[in-house]
């Protein structure tokens, strides 16, 4: 298997996004069959759902003159991880890392790096689990490893990033302090939301197994 290798210009261009759609396909048919698995043998399914997007060329431009690189395909692909991605939104925090260890368990997914921003947050207060995975494209005379990056959270924390990054983007990231602090308040709020539902929810199973449980003894007596 080999790094995507290109040539400069248009033909370079056309074919990096052609093999990073393909890599979207790849993973996003893996994680919808290990969904329907989780579905067929525990009756639950841990993704509310999936979101996939090739990154726009403003956005990678961009990025990659933040990071101090000219715009060329070489440094695309060497520099900017996510230009595939996909963004799995799950119930429940304790699906989060269910999602990962099963991505992590794929034999055909190199995870090359994984960052927990839920066990550590950035200092805007966004929570989430990203793992950057590559995935073999097989052409018709080269296998190419492709990168996707996996960004997993709940629904509550999709809700406030998705808010945070339209507000973010207005002040193109000079947002008043005021501001910026209650946006982190938010995201307070919304880590005790996800707290409270994860601890209903095992509330919710608990009861319904003494319940279960309970039915099953009167049938015996
Ligand atoms: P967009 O518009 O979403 O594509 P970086 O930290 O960006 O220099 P890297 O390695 O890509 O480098 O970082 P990271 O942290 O693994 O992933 C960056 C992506 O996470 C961002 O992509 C966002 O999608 C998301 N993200 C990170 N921090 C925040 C945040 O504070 N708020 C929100 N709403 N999203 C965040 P892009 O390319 O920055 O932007």
């Amino acid at each position: 298997e080999s790094p995507i290798e290109v040539t400069e210009g248009v033909d370079g261009w056309n074919t990096i996004i052609f093999l990073y759609n393909s890599a979207l396909k790849e993973v996003g048919t893996k994680l919808e069959i290990l969904n329907d698995e989780f579905q067929h043998v525990h009756q639950y399914n841990p993704i509310e759902y999936i979101k996939r997007r090739i990154k726009t060329p403003e956005s990678i431009v961009k990025k990659l003159k933040r990071y101090g690189y000219e715009s060329t395909i070489d440094n695309m692909v060497n520099y900017v991880n996510d230009i595939a991605g996909i963004r799995i939104v799950c119930s429940f925090t304790s699906d989060i890392y269910r999602m990962a260890e099963m991505i992590g368990k794929q034999n055909d997914l190199t995870v090359v790096s994984v960052k927990d921003y839920i066990k550590h947050p950035k200092e805007s207060g966004y929570k989430s689990y990203h793992m950057l995975v590559t995935v073999p494209i097989f052409l018709s005379d080269r296998v190419v490893d492709t990168k996707v990056e996996i960004q997993i959270r709940t629904i509550a924390m999709d809700f406030w990033a998705s808010l945070e990054h339209k507000i973010y983007y207005k002040f193109e990231g000079n947002a008043p302090e005021y501001i910026s602090k209650d946006l982190r308040e938010c995201a307070e709020i919304v880590s005790m939301l996800d707290a409270k539902m994860l601890s209903l929810n095992e509330a919710i199973l608990e009861a319904k197994a003494a319940q279960e449980a309970e039915l099953l003894r009167e049938e015996k007596d």
